[in-house]
């Protein structure tokens, strides 16, 4: 087991890690920028070490700070969280040439998952569905053109560098094809350094299901069921749960199956996220996300497993905790991401935090990193809380979430609270009856 692991991270998942790793008994070091002097993860932190400025550049994505800081401090081993470094490849490439453990899958998968297209002929050769589309990148017009008569109108361009909805766009005729294909290819030159594009037959309705994968990185795979992450807003989730409102028990067995082999055949190591659509009871992959993420405290919740143990646990050595037929599911869960935003325009509200109270009882969890008289720096994500709700099914859940809702106080900026306390009155929320469009027609139309 590591003797001390230094998290490169901020905000809720800095301290979640922290968490994790003192119960283990692991020595914590934190690094952080100027901005975050005063930040919680690094006042419970064992030792922390300041590593830049504001801006992420210079300080969390600062890949050399860090690879000093763990030298001076002696950390044996750096957990990324999710977003800056966590899905790096040359950082997981650096840090073992320095004998440091990256708690992640290998530069490999990482590097893989990372070009789009790389990652969905590996999903197709594991047997994992994918969307209808070219078999890699498309370049001339006449080759598109033919792609897209034979898999139908409409088609979706998408960026080989691309993922999380950065550089797509929709056709919906020949004449749409040539200028989607053109300006698809520029703004992903523009934005990724990388004009290559492919095509996929475009889905109009999905839903946004994530299957939890964790593999041991020694040919062992087991999935923790999945999540729905459909209700978002400009590719921003909002709201995740599971299960999914949309399955049932066969589809659920029958992919998990599917996503548990898949990652035991690619003897990936740790965390993973196979992300599909799902559309008229047919699933259909579209990215692999190689981190822990925002919202595995859902499915922490379900399985009662503690996700970030399980990364540990892997990344030293010691494999999973508990086999696939170890794994009960047990009840519902939903999560709320608590921006620091105008619950209407999403437009971010830095600031101090004059006062924070959050909601407790049976079945609630409050993973954040914030507290009365904080001020909230304007340099990073505005994610300031997760509340996170658990019931023995849905309705109870949604009970629990109302309670829960009314009793959050968050004072001094806007959140995104009041959308929450909207969203749970609603009946399409209370039917689940929402696909990855709902939200953005809802705010529309209640304007
Ligand atoms: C699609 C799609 C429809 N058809 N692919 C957006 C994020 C990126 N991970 C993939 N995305 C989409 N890919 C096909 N073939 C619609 C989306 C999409 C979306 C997906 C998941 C969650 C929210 C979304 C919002 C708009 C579009």
């Amino acid at each position: 087991m590591f003797q001390k692991i230094l998290i490169a991270n901020r905000g809720e998942i800095a301290l979640r890690v922290l968490r994790a790793a003192k119960e283990l008994g692991i020595k914590t070091v934190v690094v952080h920028s100027t901005a975050d002097a005063d930040a919680m993860h690094v006042r419970l932190a064992d030792e922390s070490v300041c590593i830049g400025p504001p801006p992420s550049r210079d300080s969390y994505l600062n890949i050399h700070q860090i690879v000093a800081a763990c030298e001076i401090t002696g950390a044996d081993a750096v957990h990324p969280g999710y977003g800056f470094l966590s899905e790096n490849a040359r950082f997981a490439d650096i840090l073992a040439a320095h004998h440091i453990t990256f708690i992640g899958p290998s530069a490999e998968h990482i590097r893989i998952m990372g070009d789009k297209i790389e990652a969905k002929r590996t999903a197709k050769r594991l047997g994992i569905p994918c969307v209808p589309g070219s078999d890699g990148a498309v370049s001339d017009e006449i080759e598109a053109k033919r792609i897209a008569a034979d898999i139908g109108y409409p088609v979706i361009i998408k960026a080989t560098a691309g993922g999380g909805g950065r550089g797509m766009k929709v056709a919906r005729t020949e004449d749409d094809l040539i200028e989607a294909l053109q300006t698809a290819s520029t703004e992903a030159g523009a934005a990724f350094g990388n004009d290559s594009v492919y095509i996929e037959k475009y889905l109009e309705k999905p839903r946004h299901i994530e299957l939890q994968v964790f593999g041991d990185g020694a040919g062992k795979g087991i999935h923790l069921g999945e999540r729905d992450c459909s209700l978002q807003r400009r590719h921003q989730k909002v709201w995740e749960e599971a299960f999914s409102p949309a399955l049932n028990a066969t589809e659920r067995a029958r992919i998990g199956d599917i996503c548990a082999k898949a990652v035991a055949d690619l003897g990936y190591s740790g965390a993973g996220t196979i992300e599909f659509l799902y559309e008229d009871g047919e699933f259909y992959f579209i990215e692999m996300n190689t981190r822990l993420q925002v919202e595995h405290p859902v499915t922490e919740a379900i399985t009662g497993l503690d996700l970030v143990h399980e990364q540990i646990r892997v990344a030293s050595g010691g494999g999973l905790s508990v086999t696939q037929a170890d794994v009960k599911f047990q009840g519902h869960a939903i999560e709320c991401r608590i921006n620091a935003e105008d619950p209407r325009t999403f437009v971010p509200s830095p600031g101090t935090i004059t006062h924070f109270h959050t909601p407790g009882g049976l079945g609630i969890r409050v993973d954040s990193g914030v507290y009365s008289g904080y001020r909230i720096p304007p340099y990073y994500d505005s994610l300031i809380g997760k509340l996170i709700v658990h019931g023995r099914n849905r309705v109870e859940c949604m009970m629990r979430l109302r309670r829960a809702l009314d009793e959050f106080v968050v004072d001094g900026i806007k959140t995104t609270l009041p959308l929450f306390r909207e969203l749970v009155g609603n009946s399409d929320i209370a039917n689940g009856d929402y696909d990855i469009h709902w939200l953005e027609k809802h705010l529309a139309h209640s304007d």
